[in-house]
């Protein structure tokens, strides 16, 4: 055999015979191990299911089909193991996943509508048949469904309720600048949706959008996108960096968050296929409160001005405050960075209670009464055995020297030294006059605060 398949043949017949041959060998494509399932006799097995690819030379199309096997074992042995039933061939299936438990499976679908439009579908078969059969098409929150290796994925949650995939970025429609009637385009837009369909933007229907070319065309700005099976709903993951494309996500051990690899589209996309080497990163989205807050607790004695500076924070106007028994708690924005603000009563009676808020605070603000110098010390005492807490270990503190506004008030490198905080060496710190009436200086307070985050 060796000897003979060294003379090369060059009959044309018995080549193509040949590869007909040849074209019956099928390609292992995926495969997935099921669940084991004990039998009420104490055997164990599972099911193989797996798909292959093979040239159909007559159709001149690679087709798809699968094929499932099952396992007989002991945990130590296998005691049988062979085929189930014969090959099918499977047909539209973009993607394919099955849950951990192996009892749904996720499909994606291409099919052609009546009008010929390509129209894809998010499927959920259980054991006995299809349970859910989503149009994404005509949701219309996305673009197309990655199908490709490179970003595509379709990934279950671990509570099965929720399916992860990448598709396109929905793009708003466009039109030229002749077009006369923009309304009734008939642009397929199905079940009588008109309340919210944007306006198309005028001349900009031939703006051309940089893809990932090569075997990825037409993929250029990948979104990840969340399917919750029990309601159908569909969301768009928001929080994912502009200069990556997000691709291979899949969910977190708690199902609170979602991790995917992003690629950097700097310089620019096209080669990523052959040159497989660009920048990318591993991300982690946060599903739980969505964006990032920081918690700052505001301390001070009683008649400081806290609940007047918060506000300040929150409407940058004055309100009128009675004594805070309890607490106050607002987010306030700044550039974009989240603080979880929390004004505490700072009577007396009070401040034992001051130590239920500690827990995860980032941020002390401790205000003062400028014109209250008999009660500095007993500010001081409070300052010293917060910074003692346990749990305000890795706190930063800012002091608002307030009221500065009034005559003979101290100022704050009075009360800095007075409350040696040139002595705290544990932790950032900063000082700074304010006047909670006007405002004045709670911005310059505001940016040490947003600037501390930034250097953490
Ligand atoms: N002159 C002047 N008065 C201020 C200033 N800030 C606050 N006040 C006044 O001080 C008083 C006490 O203000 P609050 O904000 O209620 O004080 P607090 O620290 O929240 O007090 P507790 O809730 O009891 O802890 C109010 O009458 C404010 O109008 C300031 O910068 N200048
Ligand atoms: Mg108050």
């Amino acid at each position: 055999m060796a000897a003979e398949a060294a003379q090369p043949i060059k009959n044309i017949k018995e080549i193509v015979s040949l590869y007909r041959d040849l074209s019956h060998y099928p390609t292992l494509y995926s495969a997935t191990v099921g669940p084991d399932v004990t039998t009420q006799y104490g055997g164990k097995y599972c099911n193989i299911y797996t798909e292959w690819t093979q040239r159909d030379l007559d159709r001149n199309e690679q087709v798809k089909f699968c094929r499932q096997y099952i396992v007989f074992h002991d945990n130590n042995t296998i005691v049988y193991s062979g085929a189930c039933g014969n090959s099918c061939e499977i047909k539209g299936e973009l993607l394919s996943k099955e849950s951990l438990s192996g009892s749904l499976k996720a499909v994606l679908r291409d099919t052609t509508n009546a009008k010929g439009e390509s129209t894809q579908f998010l499927e959920v078969w259980d054991k006995n048949c299809k349970i859910k059969s989503i149009n994404l098409t005509s949701l219309d929150k996305h673009g197309k469904v990655y199908e490709d290796d490179q970003f595509g994925c379709l990934s279950w949650s671990h509570s099965e309720s929720h399916l992860l995939y990448i598709a396109e970025k929905k793009r708003p429609k466009t039109e030229s600048f002749f077009q006369i009637d923009s309304k009734n385009l008939g642009s397929g837009v199905s079940d009588g949706k008109e309340d919210a369909i944007p306006k198309p933007i005028k001349g900009d229907q031939f703006v051309f959008h940089e893809d990932w070319g090569e075997g990825l065309v037409n993929k250029s700005v990948p979104v990840l996108c969340v399917m919750d099976i029990e309601s159908g709903n569909i969301s768009v993951l928001d929080g994912i960096p502009e200069y990556v494309s997000p691709g291979q996500a899949f969910w977190s051990p708690d199902d609170t968050g979602v991790v995917f690899v992003g690629w950097w589209h700097s310089p620019y996309r096209l080669g990523l296929k052959y040159c497989p080497n660009r920048r990318s990163a591993l991300f982690f989205v946060d599903l739980t409160g969505g964006k990032c807050e920081h918690k700052v607790i505001i301390v001070g004695l009683d008649n400081a001005g806290k609940t007047t500076i918060l506000y300040q924070f929150l409407m940058n106007e004055v309100v009128h405050t009675a004594p805070t028994i309890g607490s106050n708690v607002e987010e306030i924005v700044i550039r974009n960075t989240q603080f979880l603000m929390w004004d505490i009563g700072g009577q007396e009676t009070l401040r034992a209670t001051w130590n239920s808020y500690y827990s995860n605070t980032e941020f002390v603000i401790l205000v003062i009464d400028s014109t209250d110098r008999e009660r500095l010390p007993e500010t001081r005492e409070e300052l010293y055995k917060m910074l003692a807490h346990e749990e305000l270990r890795d706190a930063a503190v800012l002091v608002f020297a307030n009221k500065q506004d009034v005559k003979n008030s101290m100022t704050a490198s009075e009360i800095s030294s007075m409350l040696a905080l040139g002595a705290i060496k544990d932790r950032a710190w900063h000082i700074q006059g304010c006047c909670a009436l006007t405002g004045e200086g709670l911005p310059a307070g505001l940016d040490w605060l947003k600037s501390r985050v930034t250097a953490n």
